[in-house]
């Protein structure tokens, strides 16, 4: 698979500028993924012809912005293939998603003595909102290591359940090892033992086509802006059967039916999770960055993503002194490593210097910094717009810096 990058390139702009001089490399694409044009313009849209507050307004503007809103919450079901678009709910981001899941689910399923399972590998927003639902309900966090290789010791999770688990929750796609998750084996064995499944999906929606009803997960969670979309937007998806038992997370207007200070009773799916004014302007580019890339394809930028990565690797393997972390057969294009005894800071900033952005420090995964025993890593992250031209200058800007020490 080979794309036209010139035309490709041409739907992001800001990758068109120079940083110290040099053509700018956007390698942290894992952190937050650039927005195309068609984006960018119909955010432009929406705040510059069309705006008013949504579902409150019969005026011809909060009827517009209302529909856009929840066209968007159609193209997100469509996109994860869930049964019902009152399963999509909006939230902040990713990590909105699975606070919202750790508040309102365990305040309703988790009671003392009570066990959730995580994996080691999980980005901090999957295991710190589990954490402090242990301690509120006084119940215990349990961890599925990793191996070495960054493949997950699955083989350990039967052991790991016990009568008392209520929630497993894990990452589909690790943000340092890069591995795939065997989600849909983990999903069935926990079912086996009739324990939901939340996915982390904030890495792996922008590269891995979502079919939620397939997967069979009881919850999925991601973040528009690692979707080529706007930052302030994220989804969590639930299925119906737990949304509608689950007491909501936020209080306040649109969440309600009626108010009154002896009772409140709360809205109907979605809404009942939706309180306040939702980043509707997020929620409408969120919606066109899916489309955008469904026009492009998912398996395609997979594909092609996959070459950077075995191009990069391969280079990089040829550098003496690379060690990787996560060298799973089934990753996305995502390479975390030590190059030499160069300290992670020193080697982006260096590559900053060179015009190279990549990411380095603990990577909001201390458990994994604590796996390998290194305080920090340098992680460069590889999206469809990436060339192997750049692959190529950020190999010679290795050298050049192992050169420098
Ligand atoms: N889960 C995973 C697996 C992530 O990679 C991230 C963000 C989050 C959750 C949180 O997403 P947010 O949009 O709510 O912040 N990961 C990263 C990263 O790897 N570098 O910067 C942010």
């Amino acid at each position: 698979m080979t794309f036209n990058y010139k035309d490709i390139r041409k739907d992001f702009p800001i990758l068109d500028q120079k940083v110290n001089n040099r053509p700018w490399i956007y390698f942290d694409n894992a952190a937050t993924s650039q927005r195309p044009l068609v984006v960018v313009e119909k955010i432009h849209e929406f705040s510059l012809q069309t705006n008013a507050n949504i579902h409150r307004g019969t005026h011809f503007h909060a009827i517009k912005t209302t529909e856009a809103y929840e066209n968007a919450r159609d193209i997100v079901k469509e996109f994860l293939h869930a049964k019902e678009r009152e399963e999509i709910i909006f939230t902040h981001g990713t990590t909105e998603s699975i606070n919202l899941v750790a508040r309102s689910f365990c305040e309703r399923f988790l009671s003392e003595g009570d066990e959730i399972i995580v994996t080691e590998m999980e980005h901090h927003a999957n295991i710190v909102p589990w954490q402090m639902a242990c301690e509120r309900h006084h119940a215990k966090l349990k961890v599925l290591p990793f191996a070495d290789n960054g493949n997950l010791e699955t083989d350990l999770l039967e052991s790991l359940i016990s009568s008392r688990t209520k929630i497993l929750a894990i990452a589909h796609v690790s943000n340092t090892l890069g591995t795939v998750n065997p989600i849909k084996e983990i999903i069935r064995i926990a079912h086996n033992h009739n324990i939901p499944v939340l996915v982390d999906g904030a890495q792996s929606v922008p590269h891995i086509t979502i079919d939620v009803q397939d997967l069979d997960c009881d919850f999925f969670a991601f973040s528009g802006h690692k979707i080529y979309g706007p930052t302030g937007i994220g989804v969590l998806y639930g299925k119906r059967a737990w949304l509608d038992k689950m007491p909501p997370f936020l209080g306040g207007g649109e969440m309600i039916d009626k108010v009154t200070f002896e009772k409140t009773t709360f809205n109907e799916l979605p809404h009942k999770f939706e309180a306040g004014t939702p980043h509707y302007v997020g929620a409408i580019g969120l919606g066109s960055a899916i489309e955008y890339i469904r026009k492009i394809g998912l398996e395609n930028i997979a594909a092609y993503e996959h070459q950077l990565l075995t191009y990069a690797s391969d280079k990089m393997k040829e550098l003496g002194g690379m060690k990787f972390f996560g060298e799973s057969p089934n990753k996305t294009g995502v390479i975390c490593f030590q190059l030499d005894q160069i300290h992670p800071f020193d080697l982006g900033t260096l590559l900053d210097q060179l015009g190279i952005a990549v990411r380095t420090g603990r990577l909001c995964a201390d458990p994994v910094m604590d796996h390998y025993e290194v305080t920090a890593m340098t992680r460069a992250s590889f999206s469809f717009y990436n060339t192997m031209e750049e692959i190529d200058r950020f190999i010679d800007s290795l050298i050049r810096i192992q050169k420098m020490f």
